[in-house]
This record gives C-alpha cells, sequence and structure tokens, in this order.
C-alpha cells in the first residue's frame, strides 16, 4: 500500500522517532505548527476516522493515552491540544489517522 505514514512505521521513510509499541509510533511532526507538535499513528493502516470500527476502540484510547503520556514526557505539563482532522472538510491531508499533540505555546480557540 502507497501510504506515507504506513512506510514511517515501517522505518522505510525516515522520522524522528519519539516512542513505537506493537500498536502505535510516535514521531515529530515535520512541519511544526507550535514548539512541540508530534503525531502518534496505529502501526495498522486506518485510512480516516469514519473507517474505525468498534474493535478499533482500545487501539484509539491507547493512541490518546500515549499522546498525553508523551506530552507530559516532552514538558507540555501546563497544557496541550489533541486534534485528529478528518476527511477533506476537516483538513485531513495524510489518509493514515493520526492525532496531533502540539504544546509550549498558547493555544487559541476557535482554530482556522
Ligand atoms: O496532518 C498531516 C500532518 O502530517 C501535517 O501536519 C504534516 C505531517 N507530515 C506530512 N509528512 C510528514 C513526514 N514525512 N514526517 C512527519 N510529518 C509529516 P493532517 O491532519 O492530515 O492535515
Amino acid at each position: 500500500m502507497d501510504c506515507l505514514f504506513c512506510k514511517i512505521a515501517a522505518g522505510d521513510i525516515p522520522s524522528r522517532k519519539i516512542y513505537e509499541d506493537d500498536r502505535v509510533v510516535a514521531f515529530h511532526d515535520v512541519a511544526p505548527q507550535a514548539p512541540v507538535h508530534f503525531l502518534v499513528i496505529p502501526r495498522q493502516h486506518i485510512s480516516r476516522l469514519t473507517d474505525l470500527t468498534e474493535d478499533d476502540r482500545t487501539l484509539v484510547g491507547h493512541i490518546a493515552y500515549t499522546a498525553q503520556r508523551l506530552a507530559a514526557e516532552l514538558g507540555c505539563d501546563e497544557g496541550f491540544r489533541l486534534v485528529m482532522n478528518c476527511n477533506e472538510l476537516g483538513g485531513q491531508t495524510v489518509f493514515h489517522i493520526h492525532m496531533h499533540v502540539l504544546g509550549q505555546r498558547q493555544l487559541h480557540w476557535p482554530p482556522g
């Protein structure tokens, strides 16, 4: 499958990895929007949030759990933001689900 994030998860394309286990990989975003900006992805290819099944609920929980744990480790104890964009209207550009973690600057609401 020709998927950028599958290739990153497999180590076929270089990335600045922060963490990996048997289910997820975390790496720094190539176009950071905050001093801390990394992505947590599942190893399993899931194109978009609307493709999730009930069986994926534990995996999504593990993505969120890993995201907040790494945010704390990277010094975002004062706050951070988790974002998952879905489909074109939601701003998704890479079609392998991923959770953005942004921190270490004041974030505003609503997002653009
Ligand atoms: O976000 C997709 C994100 O993926 C966007 O913030 C850039 C990032 N990206 C794209 N290519 C790479 C590589 N090769 N390494 C690290 N980060 C990357 P979306 O929510 O789909 O708009």
